[in-house]
């Protein structure tokens, strides 16, 4: 929980200089959660820029004040001028400054007042105030809880509200997971301050380009391989796929999620070649803990049920390794 929240208010009495910062790859949570504190922000008179370290997905483009977002690794000067003038700067759903890059030894070596707001195990103490709940779906939640600590949940409105939950949705797969009582009512109140969420999940989950749907065939056709044994399911995506498909970043998000729609498979992983690393990104359901296989083996983390890892060396090593330890986690099933 955050020490000292009186001080951070405040501290925050008076108009100041924010940048708020979320992790490279940004997700609907990342980008909801920045938005919707961005706004809030704005609103208590604040001046605010959002930094992401690399580019989110076109599909979050309906957000309001999206493009205003700096985008580190294509104009680091630009950010380095609101970074330098920041005097908090906000960093959401990521809980170590390592995550983030060279955008994190920069802000590592700035003496601005650090507040992180995120749900991730095993924060690294470098803020000044921490709102760190695992418990929490999203950041875009401890975003709302942090607004409503301050005392003000009235200022919620739909722009805002679009905002978190978009978040909220997105990391939870439409509430199939990690939800909450406390979740419900959150979202309620967003509901009640008249969040279209039907357009929101329009907008979000029928996104789908026609060039992504087929890949996802492509992948659940040709290279879904199982051991069903184990009740493991997975898709390899080698260099060649990423040349035929045309594989932008974010094209492959969410196709390991469809593994999990058979009934049988209880862990699902996605393994991709990328030019210099293969990368893992693992769901599981139920007590399974993906967050302990990528952390031990794929130098890696995030949550139990969803969480991603790399490996350095052949894609044929890659996936050796993966079969070599399912058994270590998972009992075989007859
Ligand atoms: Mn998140």
């Amino acid at each position: 929980m955050m020490e000292d929240l009186d001080k951070l208010k405040d501290y925050l009495a008076l108009p100041r200089e924010i940048v708020i910062v979320s992790h490279r790859n940004p997700d609907g949570d990342a980008i909801g959660s920045s938005l919707g504190l961005s706004l809030y922000l704005q609103r208590k008179r604040h001046n605010t820029k959002i930094i992401f370290p690399s580019e989110f997905p076109d599909v979050f483009n309906y957000l309001p004040e999206s493009d205003y977002v700096l985008i580190h690794d294509n104009e680091p000067d630009t950010c380095d001028v609101f970074l330098q003038k920041a005097e908090i700067i906000f960093c959401l759903d990521f809980n170590a400054l390592d995550r983030i890059d060279k955008l994190g030894t920069k802000i590592h070596n700035l003496n601005a007042i650090k507040v992180m707001i995120d749900h991730h195990i095993d924060p690294e103490p470098f803020a000044d105030f921490m709102l760190s709940e695992t418990s929490a779906s999203s950041t875009s939640e401890l975003v709302y809880e942090f607004i409503s600590m301050l005392g003000d949940e009235k200022m919620l409105d739909p722009v805002i509200g679009e905002c978190l939950y978009t978040g909220i949705i997105t990391d939870t797969g439409s509430f199939k997971f990690g939800t909450s009582a406390r979740l419900f009512q959150i979202v309620a109140a967003l509901k009640a301050v008249g969040v279209d969420d039907v357009k929101l999940q329009d907008y979000i989950f029928n996104s789908m380009s026609i060039k992504n749907i087929k890949l996802l065939a492509h992948c659940l056709h040709n290279r879904m391989e199982l051991m069903e044994e184990y009740g493991v399911g997975f898709i390899v995506l080698n260099k060649y796929d990423f040349q035929n498909f045309d594989i932008q970043r974010g094209d492959t998000e969410g196709i390991v999620n469809y593994l999990l729609m058979v009934k049988k498979i209880k862990l699902a992983a996605l393994i991709t070649q990328q030019p210099n690393i293969i990368k893992f990104s693992m769901r599981s359901k139920g007590d399974i803990s993906v967050q302990e296989i990528t952390r031990d083996h794929f130098k890696g983390g995030g949550h139990k049920n969803a969480s991603g890892g790399s490996f350095h060396g052949s894609l044929k090593a890659a996936i050796d390794k993966f079969k070599s330890v399912i058994p270590e986690y998972l009992p075989k099933v007859e």
